[in-house]
């Protein structure tokens, strides 16, 4: 079966091949993997979260952290970096420090495709795709922006209300199911999830709080500095240039977006990375590529959870 080699991790999948490899993953590590339903989406694909977790369980009261990938769907290194991860996770725990140190002190819950029907769409239909796909009485454009739906600074400026805009906002925030279902998990779970990241492509950035106003969130230092570490660690394992800062400052104004809202909700550790490329490919970035990516964005990954632990 090519699924259980590596190779499996070095192209793109479809989204039938995704929910395949969910329930493989799950049912071939039933005391480290379990699969929670948390909503579905505006055509009803369930969206499922993988929550991994270390098999001896000393720890009781346990924190989290939160992985997203897939809320645009065009971006396709993003869900393949969400399998990556869990691949990684599960095979290095016994011969990866850091992996081990991470692991034995917080639960990781993934959700590796956000937007199960904007990724379909970009298989079948339109490979340059961005919102989800839910439709509307008053306009023939379909497709809300998920990434401006949450409830931060909702559809001010850096957002759009009209229906066609690669920015809609929606029509109020959490007005789709995707959004709703991913904000409603984590209002549940908030107590236990201190650090929020969601992956994104393309242009090589580690963003945080926040990108709905060019306030300073209150440790804006202390996330600068997670943040530098990562680019840095990044820079000397893969030679490759990552940006970092506060979204409004480093990219553009953009409100509603998930990691602001995960950020006041009180997740004060929320990133959002911007995967590679820079530009040369941009979303349609070569499966070639994805290792390279992949490992950069685990290093980032790593750094920034191993200094929640310790805080
Ligand atoms: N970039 C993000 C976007 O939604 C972003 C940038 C980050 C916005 C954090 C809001 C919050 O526009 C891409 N490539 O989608
Ligand atoms: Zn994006």
């Amino acid at each position: 079966d090519p699924r259980s080699g590596m190779s499996y991790y070095e192209k793109y999948h479809s989204l039938e091949d995704i929910y395949h490899w969910l329930n493989k993953t799950a049912m071939e590590n039933p005391d480290r993997v379990k699969v929670i339903l948390i909503g579905s989406s505006f055509e009803k694909r369930p969206l499922y979260v993988l929550k991994l977790s270390a098999i001896s369980t000393t720890n009781t009261n346990k924190k989290a952290i939160w992985l997203d990938c897939g809320i645009h769907a065009r971006e396709w290194i993003a869900p393949a970096f969400c399998l990556w991860f869990v691949q990684y996770s599960l095979s290095f725990y016994e011969s990866n420090r850091d992996i081990a140190t991470i692991l034995d002190n917080m639960d990781v819950y993934v959700l590796p495709v956000m937007n199960p029907d904007g990724y379909k769409y970009t298989w079948t239909t339109d490979r340059m795709w961005r919102k989800n796909r839910s439709t509307r009485e008053d306009s023939r454009c379909a497709g809300v922006d998920l990434n401006r739906n949450f409830d931060a600074n909702w559809c001010t400026e850096g957002a759009s209300h009209h229906p066609c805009s690669e920015i809609f906002c929606g029509e109020f925030p959490e007005s789709e199911p995707e959004a709703s279902a991913v904000a409603s998990f984590l209002r549940r779970h908030k107590e236990a999830v201190a650090l929020y990241v969601t992956i994104h492509s393309y242009s090589q950035m580690l963003l945080f709080p926040y990108s709905c106003t060019r306030d300073l969130t209150e440790n804006h230092a202390e996330l600068l500095s997670m943040a530098k570490e990562a680019a840095q660690k990044i820079k000397r394992y893969y030679r490759n240039n990552y940006k970092y800062g506060a979204g409004a400052e480093t990219i553009y104004l953009a409100p509603g977006g998930s990691d602001d809202w995960a950020y006041k909700l009180g997740i004060k550790y929320s990133f959002t990375f911007e995967l590679q490329d820079r530009g040369r490919y941009g979303f349609l970035l070569p499966p070639s590529e994805i290792p390279r990516a992949c490992n950069e964005a685990l290093i980032a990954l790593k750094t920034i959870a191993l200094r929640v632990v310790e805080r």
